[in-house]
């Protein structure tokens, strides 16, 4: 019996997950192509299921270019870069890892706000680089900011949001959120809007979905934030307008930034690049070996699921 054709865009980083992908279907590897696009038109067709990640979702035209397809697995959380609609229209099953990253996200998170507030990344920089031995005196770094207790405004709700606050009351911190609407299952306080929230927060944790949020985290929502507020991104770039933030953080109109995700991944601004107010990461918050196996492994199960005929469990549209 013939195998099941997998379109695969993006790589997956755990050996066991890509030798049952192997084990199980026939697998083309689109990041690997010399010319994806002429593989795509010859093969296009034949192609029953696609597996990708979350930044890199998949075009609606290469959507168009696969008239088999019976699943696209995200290897992520975020489907903002998937026409959702025209896969629902499709009833095409887009699934993604759901829960599966919720901690590790959490987690960096905190420890991007951490290293902000408390200048980590600069003190390595100073110890590695020699000077401490040169500026011996204790005033050679200035003093930092503290965390605990920080006013914490947590932009998104969700899983990750959740985390996030769960974290941050360990610390003290007083919380705060923003969303489309106020939850019942949250006991801290809802604040409308974003501008608001700003006004009152220390820190701004961005976790909400991008799927209609672009560039809600303005010059105007900078302002009031405040030259002593700091900004936490592990969700999506495009949640920040990038240009507003590069010019905030040269010009000392906000504290610091700590950031994992880019408008235009993987260029990142120079501003922000040469900032000792900024820590950066190349979009890793989900990047663990436990995280990502267990994502690999609902990719695993959306696919079979979906190749069975099935509704997956995980997915979105169907
Ligand atoms: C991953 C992500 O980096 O979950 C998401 O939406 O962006 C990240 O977890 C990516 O999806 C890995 O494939």
């Amino acid at each position: 019996m013939t195998k099941p054709q997998v379109l695969q865009l993006n790589p997956i980083l755990i050996p066991s997950v890509n030798d049952q992908l192997a084990a199980l279907y026939t697998v083309h590897r689109y990041f690997e192509m010399a010319d994806g696009p002429a593989w795509l038109a010859a093969h296009g067709a034949a192609i029953d299921a696609v597996v990708t990640g979350g930044h890199t979702g998949i075009a609606r035209a290469m959507l168009e270019q696969l008239p088999a397809l019976k699943v696209v697995a995200v290897n992520g959380v975020g489907t903002d870069a998937v026409d959702l609609a025209y896969c629902r229209a499709r009833t095409l099953p887009v699934t993604a890892t759901l829960g599966a990253l919720t901690e590790d996200v959490a987690d960096l998170a905190i420890g991007l706000l951490i290293a902000a507030c408390r200048n980590i990344c600069t003190g390595d920089r100073f110890v590695r680089e020699g000077q401490w031995e040169q500026f011996p005196q204790p005033g050679a770094i200035p003093l930092a900011r503290r965390f605990s207790g920080m006013r914490l405004g947590i932009v998104g709700m969700g899983r990750v949001g959740r985390a996030v606050a769960t974290r941050a009351a360990a610390f003290g911190c007083p919380i705060a959120y923003t969303d489309l609407r106020a939850m019942d299952d949250v006991a801290h306080r809802f604040v409308p809007t974003l501008l608001d929230l700003a006004r009152g927060s220390d820190a701004l944790v961005l976790c909400a979905a991008a799927d209609s949020a672009e560039g809600i985290v303005n010059a105007a929502v900078l302002d009031a934030l405040g030259p002593r507020g700091y900004l936490v991104n592990v969700a999506r770039g495009r949640l920040v307008n990038e240009a507003d933030l590069a010019a905030a953080i040269g010009a000392g109109q906000i504290a610091g930034a700590g950031l994992d995700v880019f408008v235009d991944e993987p260029r990142v601004p120079l501003a922000l690049r040469q900032s000792e107010r900024t820590v950066l990461q190349a979009h890793r918050a989900s990047a663990t070996w436990e995280t990502r196996a267990a994502m690999g492994q609902m990719v695993l199960d959306s696919l079979a699921q979906a190749l069975a005929g099935e509704r997956p469990a995980m997915s979105l549209t169907t």
